[in-house]
């Protein structure tokens, strides 16, 4: 059985949970706390070397990290990742803004206030990465207000950006400026087999 180290409120681990729900393949969530620095115990380093979950584990005992890695291994041949070629470049493209643009502003702006408290006194940081996560929200805007999904058909990349777009209230962003982002979240909590967050 697969092995899923991750810990229960963080996208980035809920990303290859849902996809492989999606898919019914089974596996083990290991929970795996980073507040209480599990994932920098040397055990747990001896696994991943940086330290961070998610962590896949195969039955033969390889192992891989990043959770848009994961979802591109086990989308392979599914409907949620195109065939080589330009469609798939474009799933790519989210993939990749996911983690450089959206991810480091929304998700850690979450982070400081939702699970460390710091809404006071990270007041300055958290102004000034609400202004990128915010932006990263217009150009998800922009794509949804003409298309359903953000590549193509629903993929691996509406699964990647739901998962910290659709608890971006918790780092204080307003999401009533954006009606196509939320249009959009619901189409994804539409697709059949869709599990939410709240993992394992
Ligand atoms: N780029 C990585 C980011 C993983 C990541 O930042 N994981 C956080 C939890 S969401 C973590 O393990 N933090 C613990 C630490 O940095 O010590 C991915 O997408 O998997």
């Amino acid at each position: 059985m697969i092995k899923l180290y991750g810990m229960t409120g963080s996208g980035n681990c809920w990303k290859p949970a849902a996809l492989l729900r999606l898919l019914g393949q089974p596996f083990e969530w290991i929970e795996t706390s980073t507040l209480a620095g599990e994932t920098r115990k040397p055990e747990f380093l001896a696994l991943n070397a940086n330290g961070r979950v998610p962590l896949l584990q195969f039955d033969d005992g390889r192992l891989l990290a990043e959770s848009n890695a994961m979802l591109c291994h086990f989308a392979e041949g599914s409907a949620y990742l195109p065939a080589p070629g330009y469609e798939r470049s474009k799933v790519l493209e989210w993939l990749f803004f996911e983690q450089y643009s959206h991810e480091p502003y929304i998700a850690t702006v979450r982070f400081w206030i939702h699970f460390l408290g710091k809404r006071e006194a990270w007041r300055d940081r958290i102004a000034e990465a609400s202004i990128r996560g915010r932006a990263a929200l217009g150009v998800m805007e922009q794509r949804l207000a003409a298309h359903d999904f953000l590549a193509g058909d629903f993929s691996i990349a509406d699964i990647a950006l739901y998962a910290y777009t659709h608890v971006a209230d918790e780092g204080d962003f307003d999401l009533t400026p954006f009606p196509a982002v939320r249009a959009w979240l619901a189409r994804c909590e539409a697709q059949a087999g869709f599990v939410p967050m709240r993992l394992p």
